[in-house]
């Protein structure tokens, strides 16, 4: 058995929180020879519920739970930590555009990416979640620069898993069999599923599913699948957003396999002429908690276009709170 590490995670009262806290304790994320001390943090209006929260993990006896704390206090619950699941944020109302919203979420990441350069382990990595997930890494990162930039991702694996849901539908593979379906740039709907480099059961995927339908149909749906969620579940993906966070953070810590790309939105080193800097998804491969971009993949004029869309999207997001960034 390792030394248990310390992981924290922000908004654990919450419904994202909820699905995820779980899944970390019983091993699904670092193994199931990996303690871990959960550190959660909430607003204090929040700490009710997540001491309720506290008590359901108490109750479930998982071997490798070596403790959880529970505070309001940004400094506490990063304290130490190895790992940090940036969940918490506010969500967007009715009334507001993404523009408000990052607005109204910048604030939070500043003081977070503080607080992790302050109080975290040397080793921290840090997955933001919490939307407009991006920009909202971009701002904790230039808070908390003390923390190598490599460090700060932001999730787009939940856009990937959608995508291989999708391809293994339309073929009749199973989800497992779709790999190499790296997400391109912003989590938002300008996002692009890279469907030329993607694979089914080793094929590549333009080969054995239309391209019509690839181009319209499958990128429509991969970024609606979020508005359809709502719709019919009148909530948020909250398990499948758990699901992508664990998936994300795995990866990131056993590393992908031999051949295999995943998508981390990570800081850009100017890579592919994304801009350097931004907090852009890239197919990537890991390696005992680092990362880095897959080089010389093909792209034609269609996903030129598709990642010039979202890069202009992100660069306009980064002129949105130029002010947060120290
Ligand atoms: P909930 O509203 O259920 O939970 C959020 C929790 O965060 C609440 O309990 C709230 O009290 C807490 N919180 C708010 N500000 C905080 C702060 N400064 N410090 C600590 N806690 C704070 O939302 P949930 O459904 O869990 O979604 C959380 C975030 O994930 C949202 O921003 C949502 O938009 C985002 N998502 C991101 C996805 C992605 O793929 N990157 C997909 C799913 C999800 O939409």
């Amino acid at each position: 058995m390792n030394a248990p590490i310390r992981v924290a995670v922000t908004g654990a009262a919450g419904n994202i929180g909820y699905a995820m806290l779980f899944r970390l304790a019983s091993g699904d994320c670092y193994g199931k020879n990996q303690p871990i001390i959960l550190q959660c943090l909430e607003l204090t209006p929040g700490m009710k519920a997540l001491e309720g929260v506290a008590m359901e993990l108490q109750d479930s006896a998982f071997p490798l739970l070596h403790g959880i704390e529970i505070t309001d206090d940004a400094n506490v619950a990063f304290k130490g930590a190895n790992q940090a699941f940036l969940v918490g944020s506010r969500p967007r109302t009715k009334d507001m555009n993404r523009a408000d919203l990052i607005t109204a979420n910048g604030p939070i990441f500043v003081g977070q990416g503080k607080a992790i350069a302050a109080n975290a382990a040397s080793d921290v990595r840090v997955l933001v979640v919490g939307n407009p997930c991006n920009t909202n890494a971009l701002i904790a990162m230039h808070a908390g620069k003390a923390v190598p930039r490599d460090r700060w991702h932001a999730m787009t694996r939940l856009d990937e898993n959608r995508a291989k849901a999708q391809l293994a539908k339309k073929t009749g593979a199973l989800p497992g069999e779709v790999t190499n379906m790296a997400i391109w740039g912003n989590h938002s709907d300008t996002m692009f599923p890279d469907f030329n480099n993607a694979k089914v059961g080793g094929a590549s995927v333009p080969s054995v599913v239309d391209r019509a339908w690839l181009e319209g149909e499958f990128l429509k749906t991969v970024a609606t699948r979020g508005k359809a969620i709502i719709e019919a579940r009148g909530a948020s993906s909250a398990a499948s957003a758990a699901a992508a966070a664990i998936d994300h953070m795995a990866t990131l810590w056993n590393g992908t396999a031999p051949g295999e790309i995943s998508s981390m939105a990570v800081c850009s080193n100017g890579a592919y002429g994304v801009p350097e800097g931004l907090i852009f998804s890239f197919p990537v491969t890991a390696s005992a908690g680092n990362w880095s971009v897959v080089e010389g993949l093909e792209l034609d004029e269609f996903a030129r276009a598709r990642i010039a869309a979202t890069t202009a999207e992100l660069l306009s997001e980064r002129e949105t709170v130029k002010d947060l960034l120290a």
